[in-house]
């Protein structure tokens, strides 16, 4: 591999997780998912898992938005998740959606993993940012085009808020914007190494999430012996 210390941090991070990016598109989760044969019961999982996730991701965000190592990525209206979520899990589940969904163990590892980050190694969290929220806006928009099709959810975009971002007007702007704002970051060799490590980590963890969620979907039983929902 190239030298990597005279590249921008951006650069480097594409590179250093295109192999578990690659992996991830491979999980039988995410394959079934491009071929539209994903079920209702499976996005819902995965949404529930995607709420889990934004809101320890989000709190963290907040905790270190004028710290300089995060700083400059926060993006609060442009990006947070959360909220779109909230509406999705509502559109989906109703309005108990609060009781109705559960954190199942890879997704409580993926949110322990970004509380520890936020709280202990905040110079970490950029990693974490940058893989959900660049993925979002990247591989997202494929995602959301397939789960309106298979799912036949309505054109209004009812149950796909966490898809649209209607706080950027150009996407492509925005990513390069974002990256320009990671590489104005202030950071030793070392710690960069340390961010590169931790986006592969955060990949890996959505990876186990996805193959959990395909685990929960094949009829298993889930931990505590109900069924799942
Ligand atoms: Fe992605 N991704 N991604 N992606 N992705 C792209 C860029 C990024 C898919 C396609 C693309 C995930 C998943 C999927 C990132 C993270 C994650 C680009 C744009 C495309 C086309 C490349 C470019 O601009 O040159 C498809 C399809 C996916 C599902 C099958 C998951 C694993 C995300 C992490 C959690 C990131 C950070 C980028 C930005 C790279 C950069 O630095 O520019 C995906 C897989 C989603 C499995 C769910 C399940």
């Amino acid at each position: 591999m190239a030298e990597r210390m005279s590249q921008d941090l951006s650069e480097a991070l594409k590179e250093t997780t295109k192999e578990v990016h690659e992996q991830a598109e491979n999980t039988q989760f995410m394959k079934s998912f491009q071929k539209g044969k994903v079920s209702l019961r499976e996005f819902k999982l995965y949404l529930a898992s995607l709420y889990y996730v934004y809101s320890a991701l989000e709190e963290e965000c907040e905790r270190n938005k004028d710290n300089p190592v995060y700083a400059p990525v926060y993006f609060p209206t442009e990006l947070n998740r959360s909220a779109s979520l909230e509406k999705d899990l509502e559109y989906f589940y109703g309005p108990t959606w609060r009781r109705e969904i559960q954190c199942h163990k890879a997704t409580q590892k993926y949110v322990d993993r970004l509380h520890h980050v936020g709280q202990d190694e905040p110079e970490l969290l950029v990693a974490h940012a940058y893989t959900r929220y660049l993925g979002d806006l990247s591989g997202g928009q494929i995602l959301k085009a397939i789960a309106q099709k298979s799912l036949h959810l309505p054109t209004t975009g009812e149950g796909l808020a966490f898809f649209n971002f209607p706080e950027i007007t150009n996407i492509h702007k925005f990513k390069q914007l974002y990256r320009a704002r990671m590489n104005a970051i202030p950071m030793d060799a070392v710690t960069e190494k340390r961010i590169l490590e931790e986006a592969k980590r955060s990949f890996l963890l959505n990876i186990e999430v996805f193959e959990e969620l395909q685990r929960l979907t094949q009829g298993q039983p889930s931990a505590n012996g109900n069924a799942v929902q």
